[in-house]
This record gives C-alpha cells, sequence and structure tokens, in this order.
C-alpha cells in the first residue's frame, strides 16, 4: 500500500476512517436516533464519541440524501451544522461539511470544517467556486440526479468505466474551477444511482478507481444493498456488512472510509491494512 496525501487531512499511510455525524431527523441509517431533540448537544456528544473511539475525521450533515427525504432549506441546514462544526472543531476534530449548497460549504468552512464532502458530484458551479474561494479538501462523489430520482438512473452499460469517466470528468471541472486537485479525493458513490450489483461491482474496482490518481473514499456503511445481503436486515442491524465492505475497501487501496460505526471499523482497518502491506506496527 502506498502513503497518500489529501492536503488539509492527518498524513497517514493507512486508511483513515470518516464517523458520521448526521444532524438530521430523517436519515437513512440512523433515522434521527441520533438527533432526536434537534439539538446540537445531541449531535455534539455523538461526534465527540466517535472522536473517543478514533475517528480521523468526522462528517457533519444537515440534509439527508434518503430518497425522498425532504429537502431542507439554507437556513435550516446552517441552523443545524454550524454549531455542531464550531464545537467539534473546538473540541479538535479534523471536520468535513456534507452538504451540496455553496452558503453551508463556506459557512461550515468559516465554523471550522477543512473538507466540503458533496455528494451532488459537482454539479453547482456555485459550490465548486466556493470551495475553490475557502482553499478545503473536496470529495467528489459519483451520483446521478437527485436523491428523489436517482433509483430510476441506475442503468449502465459498464458501471465502473462509466464512473471512472465521470470522476475524471468531474476532476477536470474542479481544476477548472480553481481547486487545487492536490486537495480532492473521489467517491464511486455506492448506493447512489447504484443497484446492489453495481455497489459491488465498484467495490471490486477500487484498485482501477485508484488510477484517477486521487485518494479514493467509501462510503459502504450500513447502506440497503448490505441489507439485501444480510436477510434483509435493516440499517442498524448492518454491522457485519459495513464491515465487510471496510475490508475490501483498505485491500482495493481506498484511503477513506465513511462509517458509522467507528470503533469497530478502526480495528478491522488496522487488521486489513497489516494484510496489505504486512507491517503490524502502530
Ligand atoms: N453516503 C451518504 C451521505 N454522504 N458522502 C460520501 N462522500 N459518500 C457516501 O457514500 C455518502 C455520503 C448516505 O449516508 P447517511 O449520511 O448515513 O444517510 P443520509 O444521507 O440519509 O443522512
Amino acid at each position: 500500500m502506498t502513503s497518500w496525501s489529501l492536503r488539509g487531512l492527518p498524513e497517514r499511510a493507512r486508511c483513515l476512517v470518516m464517523g458520521v455525524v448526521n444532524v438530521t431527523p430523517d436519515s437513512f441509517s440512523d433515522g434521527g436516533v441520533l438527533y432526536p431533540d434537534g439539538h446540537p448537544q445531541t449531535a455534539i456528544a455523538h461526534g465527540l464519541r466517535l472522536l473517543e473511539e478514533g475517528a480521523d475525521v468526522l462528517d457533519v450533515g444537515g440534509e439527508s440524501t434518503r430518497p425522498g427525504a425532504t429537502p431542507v432549506p439554507v437556513e435550516e441546514e446552517l441552523r443545524r451544522v454550524v454549531p455542531v462544526i464550531e464545537a467539534l472543531a473546538d473540541a479538535g476534530a479534523v471536520v468535513s461539511v456534507d452538504t451540496s449548497k455553496p452558503e453551508v460549504a463556506r459557512a461550515g468552512v468559516a465554523a471550522g470544517a477543512v473538507i466540503v464532502n458533496d455528494v451532488s458530484g459537482g454539479a453547482d458551479p456555485e459550490l465548486l467556486a466556493a470551495v475553490a474561494e475557502t482553499g478545503a479538501a473536496y470529495v467528489l462523489m459519483h451520483t446521478r440526479g437527485t436523491p428523489a430520482e436517482m433509483a430510476g438512473l441506475a442503468h449502465y452499460e459498464d458501471v465502473v468505466a462509466e464512473v471512472y469517466e465521470f470522476l475524471a470528468e468531474g476532476l477536470a471541472r474542479c481544476q477548472a474551477a480553481g481547486i487545487d486537485l492536490a486537495r480532492v479525493a473521489v467517491d464511486p458513490g455506492l448506493g447512489f444511482a447504484k443497484t446492489a450489483d453495481h455497489n459491488l461491482a465498484l467495490l471490486r474496482a477500487l484498485p482501477q478507481l485508484r488510477g484517477l490518481g486521487r485518494p479514493v473514499l467509501v462510503g459502504a456503511s450500513r447502506k440497503s444493498f448490505l441489507g439485501r445481503l444480510l436477510d434483509g436486515a435493516g440499517p442498524d442491524d448492518r454491522l457485519e456488512g459495513s464491515l465487510a465492505c471496510a475490508a475490501a475497501g483498505v485491500l482495493g487501496g481506498a484511503s477513506l472510509l465513511r462509517v458509522h460505526e467507528v470503533r469497530a471499523t478502526v480495528r478491522v482497518a488496522r487488521v486489513a491494512h497489516a494484510i496489505a502491506t504486512a507491517d503490524v506496527g502502530a
């Protein structure tokens, strides 16, 4: 395994673990369990717990991408995420803001986030301009359409080639917008306009996606294709599936894993790293 870097993130030879902090009442993965009262303190406490469990990055998001989720106006998204980002950054966390809105990206970085995680695939030139302007790191993820439309758009002749091409074009758009590519990671967007077969093909193709020359992020945690593989298990009963993907991610050369269960993932990633590298050190 080669060492990698994403300027703005701690430099590590191993795969980093990004813990999910959903500040949403309707995320598919936790159904608002972690944010039942609309109070930032609940999400902050969850983030601090993930930090203790060994998360390298905390990804704070205020809008669910679940198909059918209610779109969140800018003011509400800001109200949800800004206090949480501030508190977690103050506590020493490396924070990422999960948003596709330029206003939220700008405010998130001003509040202490150093990464903008954009599940829209760089669809909004304004967002790319905001990333360039703030100097934040950026996650470019493959998707098609809006969350409401994406399930109907899961048709590919060759999913790996088409995702690769989309990300290559996206990197070119990032560069044209003035973003330093040394700050960009790419993500195949598992579950976004993909069937279970597409997700599995992309997990197998991580070494090819590394051919884009940028660190690869994998977000498989608790996704519905794992429920299908595990006899219909619900989102909070997909741990083993999520961990199997984490191991596959490390062995495939992923640089970041976006996950809900941090402690278990850190332990699996450590062992998978040792298998991949024969490095049993710290
Ligand atoms: N998946 C989700 C959200 N953000 N970001 C990246 N880069 N990659 C992903 O695969 C990804 C993502 C969906 O998961 P979750 O946040 O748990 O659910 P929801 O969008 O319903 O809040």
